[in-house]
């Protein structure tokens, strides 16, 4: 079985030190108790800080923590208390996480920040590196670590790296503000599975990697040097069966019917949260303020239970929002209360589990009104424990949890009057719809739990190894290309079919910036001048251009995708006559679209439009190829005319035009006893296709391919040309 490594910033045990002694407590939070089951079925190591800054500790005491730590398979990074400031919280809980969670006004951009955060990163890399095997699993958790993929793979390039983000990934609008944007997407890509919560959060991250990498996906994959990666949605569970089995517990039994006793029979509702700006506290104390004013028939009626667990306690921004917070409840409790009713009962403290569920369960309605939430698991803790389906969740739709629990009542959590109607509807809904809306959820939390959610993560990132082992197959090893040197050798009719942008040029913005560079006409001279080689550039571009560019070289040129052939020192002859009055009927069309997307344009050739927007916004492009090409097809049914979307372009072109079709023609001419076939796009693979058995068919870039090879780029391609023709003189 292959080593799992779990990496997150905190470990799953904290230490702190009182009066010169070190104690060790488990850590707050959902990963640490939720993969507690899921690490007890696996050979697991976890990896992170354990709480406390190395400068409150001797070097003697460091040793014990690492000692005891490693006990329970824990390896500890350890932080100063200067780390403390810059890294975690600077640049992760002053920069990231209120721009991850569309709270611009609070973000700070500071270099030292940034600096401290690369560090932290790095010496997370160094000690995983210590104990690390070559092709170990590493899961990498959170916001503060998102440079780690990228480090660890350039020092384990075999590892299986997978990354999830437990926050929201923001839209671009928000990502694109981040002055370090392109080094944070690059240490992500360096993992080889990304996971979020949701599909939106996927949405975010592929649309930035597209629009600030040029990095386009295919499914939610991304093909990244010579690997694939994928971004994929999984929404974190809950240990069901613990909340669910919580009412066995005669310890929350007890504490039920202490509260119980204390609020008497008036209806409770709960809120339970890390005291944090995103969670929205102060916004729902505020509607249930109002709600009290609009609805005096419920005073004295109903208890605001508000429990808020400290946290980043040392950062400016928290302290306000706590000194807030205790001010709003003085308030309500002075205006609304009276001598034997206490509105608002506020607690500021961390409660064991027994406590936590005995609120879950006695609780009749959960205001769970976050501005952002990336899941928001109390949600799903409170809808675990309720074993007689009473109880009603009022739920934010900026939760992730959001859209999972589609029964729970769902509100704007900005909208104080929708919260104030939301409270009221469930004060008063009828048990029955309580207990059916629950079931439902129930049905689904306990289906999709924490260790579920593990596997799943886990298993998709072995197939994402998998399919990249698959592809790595047909990379052009040195074995076969030393095969394919001393066959070239050897032989004596040889035949090139080389197709030209993205195979012997790179994408240029304008089509007609790829011209050959000084390069590559040397190369291919050198290569068409041999008399036993026969060099055919078979392209899709139109035949002047091919002409201009290429014309000189004693080469056949095929333009057009096949409908045009100029063999070596002949002329241009169209291969069969082909229709091409459809394009007075798709022109207009094209014309349109180019002036509503900026950045298009048209390119006509004899037969065939072509339609490019490498320049274009790519989400606005992607909307417009999906209309444009519904548009063409349904004016096009009955002719012999086929849309084709390519790199950046879609292509009208008569369906008789097929590179595979114009390349039998040359396998025909003659016995060939070593043929080379290079190509990157969906029109090669219609030559790969009818070449015979035992050409070299190569592909450049990673994607599943007729090709029986793959080669990492067009300077590869270029580098194995050059290798043939080295030391051959002409
Ligand atoms: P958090 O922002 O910490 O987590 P949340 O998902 O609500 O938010 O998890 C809080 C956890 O702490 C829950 O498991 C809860 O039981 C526990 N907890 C809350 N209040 C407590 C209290 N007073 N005493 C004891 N325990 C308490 C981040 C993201 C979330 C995401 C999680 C998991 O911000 O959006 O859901 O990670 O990915």
């Amino acid at each position: 079985m292959v080593r799992l490594l779990i990496v997150s910033n905190r470990l799953p045990v904290s230490v702190t030190k009182r009066a010169n002694d070190l104690r060790f407590q488990p850590s707050v939070g959902g990963l640490a108790t939720g993969l507690s089951s899921f690490r007890e079925s696996h050979q697991s190591q976890w990896i992170g800080w354990p709480g406390i800054s190395t400068d409150k500790i001797s070097e003697k005491e460091k040793q014990q923590i690492s000692n005891k730590l490693e006990v329970q398979n824990c390896h500890s990074v350890f932080l100063s208390a200067k780390d403390v400031r810059n890294f975690y919280h600077g640049f992760c809980n002053k920069t990231l996480w209120p721009l991850f969670h569309y709270f611009p006004l609070y973000t700070v951009y500071e270099d030292k920040y940034w600096q401290a955060y690369k560090q932290v990163n790095k010496a997370f890399c160094n000690s995983i590196v210590e104990i690390a095997e070559p092709d170990c699993c590493i899961w990498i958790h959170d916001y503060q670590l998102m440079l780690l993929p990228e480090f660890i793979r350039r020092e384990l390039p075999d590892a299986q790296i997978g990354f999830f983000l437990h926050i929201p990934f923001p839209s671009f609008e928000l990502f694109r503000l981040l002055p370090w944007r392109t080094e944070i997407l690059n240490g992500l890509l360096g993992a080889d599975l990304i996971g979020f919560h949701t599909y939106d959060y996927v949405r975010h991250f592929l649309s930035s990697t597209a629009r600030i990498l040029g990095a386009e996906h295919s499914m939610g994959s991304l093909t990244v040097g010579n690997r694939i990666v994928r971004a994929d949605a999984f929404p974190m569970g809950i240990d069901y069966e613990r909340y669910w089995g919580a009412l066995e517990n005669p310890k929350v039994r007890k504490r039920i019917t202490t509260i119980r006793k204390k609020v008497g029979n008036r209806k409770i509702i709960i809120s339970i949260d890390r005291l944090d700006y995103t969670k929205g506290i102060i916004e729902r104390l505020e509607a249930f303020d109002l709600f009290l004013s609009q609805n005096p028939q419920y005073k004295e009626k109903v208890t605001l239970i508000l429990l808020a667990v400290p946290s980043r306690t040392g950062v400016e921004d928290y302290m306000e929002l706590r000194k807030q917070l205790e001010g709003l409840v003085g308030r309500i409790n002075g205006e609304h209360g009276t001598i034997g009713w206490v509105p608002v009962w506020y607690l500021y403290r961390f409660v064991p589990f027994e406590r936590l569920a005995a609120l879950y369960n006695i609780a009749d309605v959960a205001l769970v009104t976050p501005l952002r939430d990336g899941m928001n698991l109390i949600a799903k803790e409170f809808v675990a424990t309720k074993t007689d389906g009473r109880g009603v969740l009022i739920l934010s739709e900026m939760a992730g949890a959001a859209s999972e629990l589609g029964e729970a009542v769902t509100i704007n959590a900005q909208n104080k009057g929708a919260i104030v109607e939301a409270i009221k509807e469930a004060l008063e809904m009828p048990v029955e719809e309580q207990t059916e809306r629950n079931r439902i959820m129930q049905g689904r939390l306990s289906r999709y739990t924490v260790t579920r959610w593990a596997h799943d993560f886990l298993e998709t990132l072995s197939n994402v190894k998998k399919t990249q082992q698959e592809l790595s197959v047909h990379k052009l090893a040195i074995p076969t290309r030393e095969r394919l040197i001393s066959e070239y050798d050897k032989s004596s009719k040889r035949l090139f079919l080389l197709d030209y942008d993205g195979t012997l040029v790179g994408f240029a913005s304008r089509p007609e910036s790829a011209a050959p560079d000084q390069e590559l006409l040397p190369l291919l001279k050198a290569l068409a001048t041999d008399s036993k080689n026969d060099v055919v550039i078979i392209s899709g571009r139109d035949k002047t251009t091919l002409n201009y560019w290429l014309g000189n070289l004693n080469a056949s040129l095929i333009a057009e995708h096949g409908a045009w052939i100029k063999e070596k020192g002949g002329n241009w002859q169209l291969i069969e006559p082909l229709r091409n009055d459809w394009k007075d009927t798709i022109r207009p069309i094209l014309e349109l679209y180019t002036d509503r997307t900026p950045g298009s344009s048209i390119e006509e050739k004899d037969f065939s439009l072509v339609w490019h927007f490498r320049r274009s916004d790519s989400d606005l492009a992607y909307v417009r190829t999906q209309e444009l090409k519904d548009t063409i097809l349904n004016l096009t049914a009955n002719l012999d005319i086929g849309v084709f979307e390519g790199s950046k372009i879609l292509e009208v072109k008569n369906l008789g035009i097929s590179k595979g079709h114009v390349v039998e023609l040359w396998l025909k001419k003659q016995k060939w006893d070593f043929i080379l076939a290079a190509g990157d796009d969906y029109t090669d693979e219609e030559l790969f296709a009818v070449l015979p058995q035992n050409a070299y068919s190569i592909k450049v870039g990673y994607s599943i391919s007729k090709a029986r090879f793959n080669v990492d780029s067009v300077g590869e391609l270029r580098l194995l040309l050059e290798e043939l023709i080295k030391n051959k003189s002409y």
